[in-house]
């Protein structure tokens, strides 16, 4: 039987490059986003690889997410893998300075919206068994501070713990969860942190060689495609031309 992943997320970036990613290799889709006219363009151009079903949604809505997910239509009710990719950062400003709605806004995105898809796909991941995954799209920002990392590393802190946690309570469901962690990509991402500014988005790649969604989009699709018996826990990944800072030092005291 042929295989369904759900990517949250698949307007852009490494969501839209997974759904490629998975396209070619045959597997049903799932994609969500908001943006209606890229998801609809994505998913006609898609379906002349595979079976696609689009959902316009807000994964911050809990009610549309529930109601979307009850009435999967025929043919997309069993699902294998869930790639809960949709997220986003906003803005690098100091804590003191930030907009609490901005720290909302990336709560609920990345921590709610990402806790909704997986509660609410659970039981059909459970009912596949073995060989079904949950993919999170964690970041380097979980485990590492930086100047401006304040809530969105908080969010993706909380998705590698919700990871490791949901391990132990799959124990015996057959059901896999990986976490990845990737460091500089280049993609839309900037584009919304940094609201827009196009110099801020070039000046972030400049010269870095940065990873491309169609990287990440083969290091999911290498995931869940792992013998069953196998998961991958954790998978942290960066440009060769990024490392760890060195700990900053204020000298302002002498
Ligand atoms: P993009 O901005 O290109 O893609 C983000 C995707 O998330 C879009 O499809 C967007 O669709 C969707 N999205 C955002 N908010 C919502 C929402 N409320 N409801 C539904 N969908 C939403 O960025 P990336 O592809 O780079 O980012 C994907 C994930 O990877 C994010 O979780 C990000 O935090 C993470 N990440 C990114 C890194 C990078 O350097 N680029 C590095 C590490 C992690 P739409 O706007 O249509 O809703
Ligand atoms: C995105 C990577 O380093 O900009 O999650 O936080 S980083």
């Amino acid at each position: 039987m042929t295989s369904t992943v759900f990517i949250t997320g698949a307007t852009s970036g490494f969501g839209e490059a997974t759904a490629r990613r998975f396209a070619e290799a045959g597997w049903k889709l799932v994609l969500t986003g908001r943006r209606k006219e890229r998801l609809d363009a994505l998913c006609a151009e898609l379906s002349a690889k595979t079976e696609v079903h689009g959902l316009v949604l807000d994964v911050r809505d809990r009610k549309a997410m529930e109601q979307a997910i009850a009435n999967l239509p025929a043919g997309f009710e069993k699902i294998r893998g869930l790639v809960n990719n949709a997220g986003l950062a906003l803005g690098v400003d100091a804590a003191q300075n930030c907009s609490l709605d901005d720290w909302e806004t990336m709560v609920d995105t990345n921590i709610k919206g990402l806790m909704y898809t997986t509660r609410l796909l659970l039981p059909r991941l459970i009912a596949h068994g073995r060989g079904a995954s949950i993919l999170n799209v964690g970041s380097v920002a979980g485990n590492y501070p930086y100047p401006g990392s304040n809530v969105y590393g908080g969010t993706k802190a909380f998705v590698g713990q919700f990871s490791l946690s949901l391990r132990c309570d799959l124990r015996g469901t057959g059901v896999r969860v990986s976490n990845i962690e990737p460091g500089l990509c280049e993609s839309e991402f900037s584009l919304v942190r940094f609201g827009g500014d196009q110099a801020k988005y070039d000046a972030t790649y400049a010269g870095a060689e940065p990873i491309q969604p169609q990287d990440i989009a083969e290091t999911i699709f290498w995931i869940l495609n792992q013998p069953a018996h196998i998961n991958i826990n954790s998978l942290e990944l960066m440009p060769v031309s990024q490392d760890w800072a060195g700990f900053s030092i204020d000298r302002s005291k002498g």
